[in-house]
């Protein structure tokens, strides 16, 4: 397995210059109220309201319907406890982990890292969660494995958006087993030291942060190992528009705008567009694994 990956961006990085001490001094007097303790050792940080009500409060969880603030509003419906993970298909212990059961077994840390959504619009999330490597571990993956298939929980009764059949449901996503194990890809069960919220895929989501967000799937119940490429609800909704590996490339547009540039979301309202970087700024770490493949064929 590959090596622990090092950190190069910081909490300053996640975080609007403009009004930066006012803020900091307005929460001080708020800090302790949920505050909640990770497993692995708690920090009392507390974030810039400006940070956390942009990665709160401007989602997209088409389950909870399409709108950007419909997750902030109805995903509190979502019942996550007790939550389980069925991990199944080519492992040497298949079966259902319990989410504290996995949470006593992994290591949380706090992982910065640039999040793309395809609609060219971006934000620095410090994350906290798991490599996702070490929990396919505790399953064993078997020989012959070679994509990772992951689905979100489908709850009708609590999702008020899967009335609607904008997409396939249970909302489905795949990693090729190189891309899955590799360091930068975490399972998050927290941001900014609190538990995720639901609206962000609580209780553990999926992160990929060179691909475009919607691979960073929500809310999972299941993982399955495969040797073929599984289905992505995307891909099978639009597959002119949503490849299956959609790795961030600013030289390959969608087919209905560029990906050339994007929107920092936050940050105080400076709204500046900035140039994409080719695998979100994640080059020298992941570009190996696509060494001979023509990215524009495979988008
Ligand atoms: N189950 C599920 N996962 C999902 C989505 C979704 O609609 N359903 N949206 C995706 C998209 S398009 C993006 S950009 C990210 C958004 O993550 P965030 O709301 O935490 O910023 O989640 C991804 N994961
Ligand atoms: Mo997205």
């Amino acid at each position: 397995m590959a090596g622990r990956w090092i950190n190069d961006l910081t909490r300053a990085d996640a975080t609007p210059e403009a009004g930066f001490l006012n803020r900091r001094q307005i929460m001080a007097g708020m800090a302790g109220a949920g505050l909640v303790a990770m497993a692995g050792g708690a920090r009392a940080t507390t974030p810039e309201p400006d940070d956390w009500d942009v990665i709160t409060q401007y989602n997209n969880y088409y389950e909870f319907g399409t709108g950007k603030d419909d997750p902030a509003e109805k995903a509190h419906r979502l019942t996550t406890e007790p939550w389980s993970v069925t991990i199944d298909g080519m492992v040497e212990r298949p079966g259902a982990y319990g989410f504290d059961e996995i949470m006593q077994a992994m290591t949380m840390e706090e992982r910065i890292y640039r999040f793309r959504c395809v609609e060219a619009w971006s934000m620095v999330v410090p994350w906290n969660g798991f490599e996702l490597a070490d929990l396919l571990d505790m399953a064993g993956v078997k020989e012959g494995a070679k994509y990772v298939a992951f689905e979100t929980v489908l709850r009708p009764d609590e999702m008020p958006g899967v009335r609607f059949p904008v997409l396939d449901w249970p909302y489905v996503e795949g990693l090729r087993l190189d891309e899955a194990v590799h360091p930068l890809t975490i399972m998050a069960t927290g941001i900014y030291d609190r538990p995720i919220p639901n609206q962000n895929g609580a209780p553990l989501r999926l992160v990929v942060p060179w691909k475009y967000g919607f691979k960073s799937i929500k809310s999972v119940v299941r993982i399955t190992l495969t040797d073929t490429q599984p289905p992505t609800s995307w891909n099978t909704s639009n597959p002119r528009e949503y490849g299956f590996y959609s790795n961030v490339n600013p030289e390959v547009d969608h087919p209905r705008w560029s990906q050339a540039s994007e929107r920092t979301i936050g940050g105080g309202f400076f709204a500046k567009r900035k140039p994409t970087l080719m695998f979100n700024g994640y080059e020298s770490e992941v570009a190996a694994l696509y060494e001979g493949m023509d990215l524009r064929e495979h988008f």
